[in-house]
């Protein structure tokens, strides 16, 4: 179903209902809002077979008016429309608020999943909750991060009020869930639907100073944030409060379509396949067995149907991030679900004699386990890399592992292309076009078809522009956005995710104090380097923020200093979200992915720079490993300890940072430097600054300092690759771009598709 350009203006004249040169912006937003719903409805056919439910506590969809025109084929012929018109999309692009409903790589990853289904023709929907304030917006006043709502609804958004509504009981009292629903395009392919969650009474004025509010009014609160604080009870049961609203409401919507589409319960698992991503939405498994029971079937079949129809996904090995509850938040919040974990506890203990402990549900302290829930209650349980899911089955997860070999399956993430290549780097889409065809966009394994040009010069030549030219349009963006001016000659090296300890964004921070001081002892670096950083840190994480702080104060420091900044700039873009990320990822020369290996799940930012040609430097953590695997040696730039290495020192608890402090002069001088005289005279907060120095060396739980050394090495070594040889970095940039295929998110989904889901192609 194709939409000619004819059919498009006069849509649009008729939504507008006056000349497009006359209508203002606004008008035109809107306009082409009601379009795009239009057109997209028109691709809303009738499910056929089963259907994918993807429950997640974050969606971080990014802005939706180009994605959705680039997915219906007519961005071109709107873009001309408006030009004859003297209009430019790009203003119109500017004027949406993007969505705020994700945080970091997993909700992007559900993100990424919706729009391979709809584009590979899969039934699938999303179900998530529809924050009104997001997690926070960042401000970065006096040097600190600053967390403000980030509210983000206004009147013309795409997420369309519905007039259904669930009953969810909360503590005992009875709530109205409302649906809205949020039209997902497929690139030339089918329309899917986000269902998203909330509650008319939600009050946005109780929010007072910042992002704090009443924990406790429910009816006013319960979607305001997501992840609000919960460093007290009262955030806690919040937390619980929304899980539930999202996995009840979510329920009893699948239970509905599916029955609407011939379901009798017993037969759940052909019409629905429920994806549960990571723990949040574990409840989800109770309250189905819940369900069913009120519809009179037995508890031992609600538990088999349960299982067949729902399957995990792990996203972490890290313990304080594997979610278990104390059971009397469970008992106050959802006293209707703990007869049946308690029952689910029994079963499992039956069926593990060997490791009860290890793999119940509720643990002697009366804290339930998410996780094991999961594992033992769903028929599938999947790491996101390769890696990872080898460490879950030898090692986070092996009691399990010996109980269900059957249930583990790695799916390497992957990333949509159409986001992160067509939309966000059009002059490389066109250059790739330009050598192999438009098949790629659809079929990513034929970008190794560009393999045949990497000794072409004029290929090479021209890649290098693009780059040149991305880098220039993020300098421009910079400067307009917060006013600093970035050199774009210098080699841009980015590291832009989640602040958190094992992504070592430290680790980096003590490269630069050390080039600081190799600069001012006249060591200067093979070429000048801008240094970018993007990151939220958890409003309750502290060291998350002083890590912020201290890069905040330095990047003072070194623009105080002409003779280093000569070579180095530090910039911290404020508020990093997707919007930013598609402004930065196409302009980076050297991508950091930098986590202490064992500790990165997967991580997709890697893919997102390699697709746009960013040699990486890594660890082999993660879906590096996989990078590595494909590009070779010769063009990544791997360093530091293995995860094997790693999960020894934690194993032997042998790791001590300040023996590697009192050994390293290097690396003592680097962490002084934290509470310096000249970090203190620009703005440095002694205690924040100490406060992160102590961390590291009484602590440093993510082993920073054992890889300080081989970082810089190779860091330093991969400039000068870039200063002595462009056209090899550009080559190198090219085999990357070329087998990247392999990270499309259609080739994840496929994977799911075939071992998990078994999900037909809708006609
Ligand atoms: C848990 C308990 C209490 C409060 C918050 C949380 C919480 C919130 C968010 C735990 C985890 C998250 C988010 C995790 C996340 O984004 N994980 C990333 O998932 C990606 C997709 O699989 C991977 O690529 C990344 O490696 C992984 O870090």
């Amino acid at each position: 179903m194709a939409f000619t350009k004819e059919q498009i203006k006069e849509e649009l004249g008729g939504i507008l209902g006056r000349s497009i040169a006359g209508a203002t912006d606004e008008e035109l937003y809107g306009a082409l809002l009601q379009l795009v719903q239009k057109f997209s409805d028109e691709k809303k056919t009738p499910v056929t077979g089963k259907k994918l439910y993807y429950i997640s506590a974050e969606f971080l969809i990014g802005k939706l008016l180009s994605n959705n025109l680039i997915n219906l084929g007519i961005y071109e012929d709107v873009r001309d429309i408006l030009r004859e018109n003297g209009k430019e999309l790009s203003d119109l692009e500017e004027m949406e608020n993007e969505p705020s409903l994700g945080n970091g790589g997993l909700g992007r990853l559900a993100a990424c999943f919706l729009d391979s289904l709809a584009t590979m023709n899969l039934p699938g929907d999303g179900i998530g909750l529809r924050y009104h304030c997001g997690l926070f917006h960042q401000y970065i006043g006096s040097g600190v991060q600053t967390e403000m709502p980030d509210k983000w609804l206004t009147n013309q958004c795409w997420a369309k009020k519905t007039d259904k509504t669930y009953k969810v009981t909360l503590a005992g009292k009875e709530y109205e869930a409302r649906l809205y629903e949020l039209n997902i395009t497929g690139y030339e392919g089918r329309t899917n639907t986000l269902n998203l969650f909330d509650l008319d009474t939600i009050d946005e004025s109780i929010i007072k100073d910042g992002i704090n509010f009443d924990k406790k009014d429910i009816a006013k609160n319960l979607t305001l944030f997501l992840y609000p604080d919960d460093s007290d009870e009262d955030g806690r049961l919040l937390r619980i409060y929304q899980q539930y609203l999202m996995v009840s409401a979510g329920a009893q919507l699948i239970l509905d379509e599916c029955v609407k589409r011939g379901c009798n319960y017993h037969d759940l698992a052909d019409y629905a396949a429920i994806q549960i991503n990571d723990t949040h939405p574990s409840m989800v498994i109770p309250e189905l067995i819940r369900l069913l029971g009120e519809k009179g079937i037995e508890f031992d079949e609600a538990v088999d149907i349960v299982t067949k129809t729902c399957a995990y996904t792990n996203h972490t090995i890290l313990a304080e991030a594997l979610e278990t509850w104390p059971r009397r938040f469970l008992d106050k919040v959802v006293p209707q679900l703990m007869p049946i974990i308690e029952h689910l506890d029994r079963i499992a203990r039956e069926r593990d004699k060997n490791h009860p402990e290890v793999t119940g549900i509720i643990d002697k302290d009366q804290r339930v386990h998410m996780a094991n829930m999961d594992i033992h209650f769903t028929h599938s349980t999947n790491g996101v890399a390769k890696l990872h899911t080898e460490i879950l089955e030898k090692s986070e997860l092996k009691d399990f592992y010996a109980l269900y070999p059957e249930k583990f399956n790695n799916k390497t993430n992957g990333i949509t292309f159409r986001r992160w290549l067509l939309e966000c780097n059009p002059r490389l889409t066109n250059m790739i076009e330009t050598r192999i065809g438009t098949g790629f966009k659809k079929n990513a394994d034929e970008l190794t078809k560009l393999l045949d040009y990497v000794d072409d010069e004029e290929t090479l030549q021209e890649l290098a522009e693009i780059k040149q030219a991305n880098k220039t349009a993020l300098a421009q963006w910079l400067e307009k956005k917060q006013g600093v001016k970035i050199d774009p000659q210098a080699m841009f090296l980015i590291q832009s995710k989640r602040l958190h300890e094992y992504k070592r964004q430290q680790l980096n921070l003590l490269y630069l104090i050390h080039e600081y001081y190799e600069i001012k002892a006249g060591h200067v670096p093979a070429h000048k380097i801008v240094s970018i950083f993007g990151a939220k840190a958890a409003p309750a994480y502290i060291i998350a923020k002083d890590i912020i702080h201290a890069l905040l104060t330095l990047s003072k420091v070194i623009a105080d200093d002409p003779d280093v900044s000569a070579w180095i700039q530090l910039v911290f873009v404020e508020n990093y979200n997707v919007t930013a990320a598609e402004k930065m990822i196409p302009a980076c020369d050297l991508s950091e992915q930098i986590s202490l290996a064992s500790k990165e799940a997967s991580g997709t930012g890697n893919m997102k720079f390699m697709l746009n040609g960013a040699l990486t430097l890594g660890t082999m953590d993660g879906a590096n490993v996989e990078i590595a695997e494909r590009v070779g040696n010769d063009n990544i730039y791997i360093f530091g300890e293995s995860s094997h290495q790693v999960i020894d020192h934690y194993a032997r608890a042998d790791y001590c940072s300040r023996d590697w402090y009192e050994a390293d002069p290097n690396l003592k001088r680097a962490v002084d430097f934290l509470t310096s005289d000249e970090m203190l005279a620009h703005g440095g907060i002694k205690e924040n600054l100490e406060r992160l120095k102590n961390e590291l060396l009484n602590k440093d739980w993510f082993q920073t300092f054992p890889d300080f050394n081989a970082y810089i090495v190779r860091k330093n070594q991969a400039i000068c690759d870039y200063a002595v040889n462009s056209r090899d970095w550009t080559r190198r940039a090219l085999i990357n771009i070329a087998n990247a295929g392999f990270f499309s998110s259609d080739r994840t989904i496929e994977s799911y598709n075939k071992e998990i889901w078994h999900l037909k192609e809708q006609a």
